[in-house]
């Protein structure tokens, strides 16, 4: 049986994991604690340590208690980072700690993706990725999983794609949802501009643009077209289910 049908099986009977090392699992998953309030200060610890393993293992076991990835998502790991940043700054957290701890999170990340059983060949598409100037990993691969979650075929571009690359894929591919995930904007008037003939190039293709982000005031938002923007995981997990429905509904 594949080893996301058996973390399938696990997660739905609520059943203990005895023996985490034969799925390929770290030997620390089953160990920690399921609730998501104390796996945020398990996990804050463990990534500012730079304990893989154990960072593997928290996530792990929430996402085996069967909390939603999109909750798991924005209440571990987002908060852990927002700890990171707040001890970073004030000069308790060396840079090489805060990067290691994104390092350890992409390869989390990339393990959570193996573990989400496949979307069906049939299942609508999306796509997405961040722009120029923006280097922040994490909530666009964050995106790519959730959606993965609610039955989206969906695949990461990466981070800092130029606005005309974008329109190229969006044309090319002709997915259902295109998102953007902003935590940086250099040039704001430019930024507007880009967005502004995204929306054009997605609408004319019947592609939906959902968008998220930090960088993304509510000055800019109004000056920017968009479907739906979500200032959460858990907020995309709504909508990307409700438009698969529709999506995917007969007639
Ligand atoms: C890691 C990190 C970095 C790394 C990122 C590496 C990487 N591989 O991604 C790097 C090294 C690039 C970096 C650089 C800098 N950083 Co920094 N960084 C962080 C840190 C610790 C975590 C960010 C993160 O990834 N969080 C996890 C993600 C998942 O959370 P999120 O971005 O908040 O996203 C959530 C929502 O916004 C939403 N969302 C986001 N995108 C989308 C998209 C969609 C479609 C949807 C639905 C939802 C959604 O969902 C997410 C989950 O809830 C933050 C601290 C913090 N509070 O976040 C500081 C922080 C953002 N950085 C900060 C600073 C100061 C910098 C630097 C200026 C430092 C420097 N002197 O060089 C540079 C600037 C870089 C630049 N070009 O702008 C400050 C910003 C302060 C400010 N007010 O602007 C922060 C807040 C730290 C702090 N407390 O001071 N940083």
């Amino acid at each position: 049986m594949p080893v996301d049908a058996v973390v399938l099986f696990l997660r739905e009977r609520g059943h203990d994991i005895k023996h985490p090392e034969i799925l390929g699992l770290p030997v620390t998953t089953g160990r920690s604690e399921r609730t998501i309030d104390r796996a945020q200060e398990q996990l804050t610890e463990a990534l500012v340590n730079g304990d893989e393993d154990l960072c593997r293992g928290i996530v792990l076991d929430a996402y085996l208690a069967n909390h939603r990835l999109s909750t798991i998502c924005d209440q571990v790991i987002c908060r852990a980072f927002q700890s990171i940043g707040n001890l970073w700054s004030c000069g308790d957290v060396e840079v090489f700690e805060e990067r290691r701890a994104c390092e350890i999170c992409v390869s989390v990340l990339h393990e959570l993706k193996r573990l989400i059983p496949s979307p069906d060949k049939s299942a609508p598409s999306a796509m997405g990725g961040t722009t120029n100037g923006d280097p922040y990993t994490l909530a666009n691969g964050m995106v790519e999983l959730v959606l993965r979650e609610v039955g989206w075929n969906a695949t990461s571009l990466g981070c800092g794609l130029p606005f005309d690359s974008m329109q190229s894929a969006i044309e090319r591919h002709r997915p259902q949802l295109f998102w953007l995930s902003v935590s940086v904007i250099d040039d704001a008037p430019c930024f507007v501009n880009g967005m502004n003939q995204l929306f054009e190039t997605a609408r004319s293709s019947g592609t939906a643009l959902a968008i998220g982000g930090r960088a993304i005031e509510s000055e800019i938002r109004q000056n920017i077209r968009y479907t739906s923007f979500c200032d959460l995981m858990e907020h995309l997990d709504g909508f990307a289910s409700s438009l698969r429905r529709s999506t995917t509904s007969p007639g």
